[in-house]
């Protein structure tokens, strides 16, 4: 409740697009279904986003509204210790959310902030949205980019002008999560804290070391096991509702 709180407080202040309300709502099924917890897949998944946003060259982190409404402190943590600058990159841009996010940022100690409109802006080809618009110092120059929440569209036009894509997504089946290198198949307000942890655990390792848990890192079949531990769930939800008879009956004379 107090993760929704977070959301709804975040669009009163502009933080949070409209459309942004309906995502983390998408969101807050698909961790029902995953068991509102970090599973295996997701640690391992978050190790390799970690590992490699250590060994790139230049990494980026893009913040939305959803994003930076959830997690804004642990994304200047994980910026700080990976190097990583903050972009903000919007799918419905309007200055007012821009400056809120901004506001936001800069309330948990963000200091340098790319992507607002007094900086320099290029764009990324081959997209239409708002988001095609990004900081020649961030995302134009960036080897690696983590888009937590992202739209399927810039993923895949990510990808194909060469970078290397980290996602956070709760949903398994998403075209950003199948498009993406790494996908963290996790709630962004649990898989933040564990990689700014896992940041610190990998930040002293050598770079041999990083690459290693990189390459051993399958992305397919990550997906896979994310989708095998919502059937196993289900399935023992299945399973559950034949213990309960007489629960099932009372709420269904109400
Ligand atoms: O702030 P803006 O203008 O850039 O807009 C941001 C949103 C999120 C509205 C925009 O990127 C959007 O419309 O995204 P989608 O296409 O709805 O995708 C969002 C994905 O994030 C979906 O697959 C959701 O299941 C997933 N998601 C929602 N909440 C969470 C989440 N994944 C991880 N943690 C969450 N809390």
């Amino acid at each position: 409740m107090e993760i929704r709180h977070r959301i709804i407080e975040g669009h009163r202040k502009r933080v949070v697009a409209t459309a942004g309300l309906l995502a983390h709502g998408r969101g807050e099924a698909f961790d029902y279904l995953i068991g509102e917890e970090t599973n295996g897949w997701a640690r391992k998944a978050a190790k390799a986003a970690v590992a490699a946003m250590l060994i790139a060259e230049h990494p980026v982190i893009s913040v939305n509204g959803n994003a930076c409404a959830l997690v804004a402190d642990d994304l200047v943590k994980l910026s700080r210790i990976t190097g990583a600058p903050l972009e903000i990159n919007l799918f419905y841009y309007h200055q007012e959310r821009e400056d809120a996010i901004l506001a936001a940022l800069r309330e948990v100690g963000a200091e340098t902030v790319l992507g607002t409109a007094d900086r320099p802006s290029t764009t990324i080809p081959e997209l239409s949205s708002n988001r095609r618009k990004v900081d020649p110092d961030g995302i134009g120059r960036a080897d690696l980019v983590l888009v937590p929440l992202e739209d399927g569209d810039r993923t895949e036009a990510l990808r194909r002008i060469g970078k290397r894509v980290v996602t956070i997504d709760l949903n398994p089946m998403s075209r950003t999560a199948i498009t993406a290198h790494i996908t963290v198949v996790d709630n962004i307000v649990r898989a933040l804290p564990l990689m700014v942890s896992i940041a610190r655990e990998l930040r002293g390792r050598t770079r041999a070391d990083l690459e290693r848990i990189v390459d051993e890192f399958d992305n397919e079949s990550n997906l896979r096991g994310a989708l095998e531990a919502i059937m196993d769930n289900l399935r023992s939800h299945a399973e559950g509702l034949d213990t309960q008879p007489d629960v099932a009956l009372v709420a269904g004379e109400k």
